[in-house]
């Protein structure tokens, strides 16, 4: 009681600071884009200016998936003179936030963000909104309920993960005769592409009887957790027929696991996943996997032209979609030249 006591003052004097803030950085309101009286608009405007100095905030870098979303973000400012002031987040939240804070710090004029999760992010996106930087979401999205596009940051470009899933599912079904007995290893638990590509998929699977969920496991987008929890999951579930991994990465980790147990990948177990990345496709060509939907890291010229139409006051979608293709041994080959 005592205690409550003390801190109030000091509570209501944090509240009436907070107040001031959003009264202070929301003036403009009401999904203008245009400033208002000293204040910045919601979300923020941008100025056109002839080069930007650029914020990106990447939350790994560790899979070729990774590597040519940042090359191809590099390549673009560098084509266009613009400055890039980039992060990476080494898979953790918390850097994650403070990179992009000290991006807000640095008054980059624009913030590209690739949020590790859909909640961990928000506060950044936040901030920034309030130091009248917007903020451009790539790759993955955050929590709608958090915070909204054309509002609380310009808009959010990457592909239809549920889309992702329900191609893979329905592949699934048609190569299995509508039969199979399923692993599935989730992408980074609370990331966007994880949520949504589960989602895809297993509504999917649900439309035809013989598909059988067996177990569903976070491997973290990564190969060598993928490899491990499919060693764990395979002792528990030898009658697995398919692999559904939300990434490339994680699938050429289960086919390591699958060929070490002694199954034969792409005879026994069928494997599919999502990315497109060159090792997928050499699965592929290899006969070990069955099909990759495509998921485009290749977002440098979509941002950078994105910046410029918010910078020339285009209203801009919600959600600008990236349209993927699909890899199976029929095309494969073909597109392993402009793999990653
Ligand atoms: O599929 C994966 C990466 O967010 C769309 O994240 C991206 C996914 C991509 O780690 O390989």
């Amino acid at each position: 009681m005592k205690r409550n006591k003390s801190l109030s003052p000091r509570i209501s004097m944090l509240l009436g600071m907070l107040l001031f803030v959003m009264l202070a950085s929301c003036g403009g309101g009401g999904g203008s884009t245009t400033t208002t009286g000293g204040s910045c608009a919601s979300p923020p405007a941008l100025a056109k200016k002839a080069s930007y100095k650029v914020g990106f905030s990447q939350n790994a870098s560790n899979n070729p998936w990774r590597l040519a979303e940042t090359a191809s973000i590099k390549a673009e400012a560098q084509k266009r003179g613009d400055t890039l002031v980039y992060a990476d987040a080494a898979n953790s939240g918390d850097k994650q936030v403070s990179d992009v804070q000290s991006m807000i710090a640095q008054k980059v004029d624009v913030i590209l963000l690739a949020p590790i999760t859909e909640k961990a992010l928000v506060p950044a996106v936040l901030q920034a909104k309030a130091a009248c930087i917007p903020v451009i979401l790539i790759d993955r999205d955050v929590d709608h309920t958090l915070a909204q596009p054309n509002k609380d940051y310009v808009t959010f470009i990457g592909s239809d993960f549920v889309q992702q899933g329900k191609r893979v599912a329905d592949w699934l079904i048609q190569n299995t005769g509508g039969k199979a007995k399923i692993i599935e290893l989730e992408g980074t638990t609370g990331a966007s592409p994880a949520i949504n590509r589960k989602k895809g998929f297993d509504d999917e699977i649900k439309t035809a009887p013989g598909m059988v969920l067996l177990a569903s496991q976070d491997g973290d987008f990564n190969r060598d957790t993928g490899r491990k929890v499919m060693a764990t999951l395979l002792q528990a579930h030898p009658d697995v027929t398919a692999v559904y991994a939300h990434n490339d990465e994680m699938a050429i980790g289960a086919i390591a696991a699958l060929k070490a147990a002694g199954r034969h990948p792409g005879k026994d177990v069928i494997v599919v996943s999502i990315d497109g990345e060159r090792d997928a496709l050499n699965a592929i060509i290899n006969g070990e996997e069955g099909t990759s939907v495509q998921s485009s890291p290749f977002f440098g010229p979509i941002s950078f032209q994105t910046i410029d139409q918010y910078a020339a006051g285009t209203k801009l979608p919600d959600w600008i979609v990236v349209q993927d293709k699909q890899f199976t041994k029929e095309n494969a080959q073909a597109n392993l030249a402009n793999s990653f």
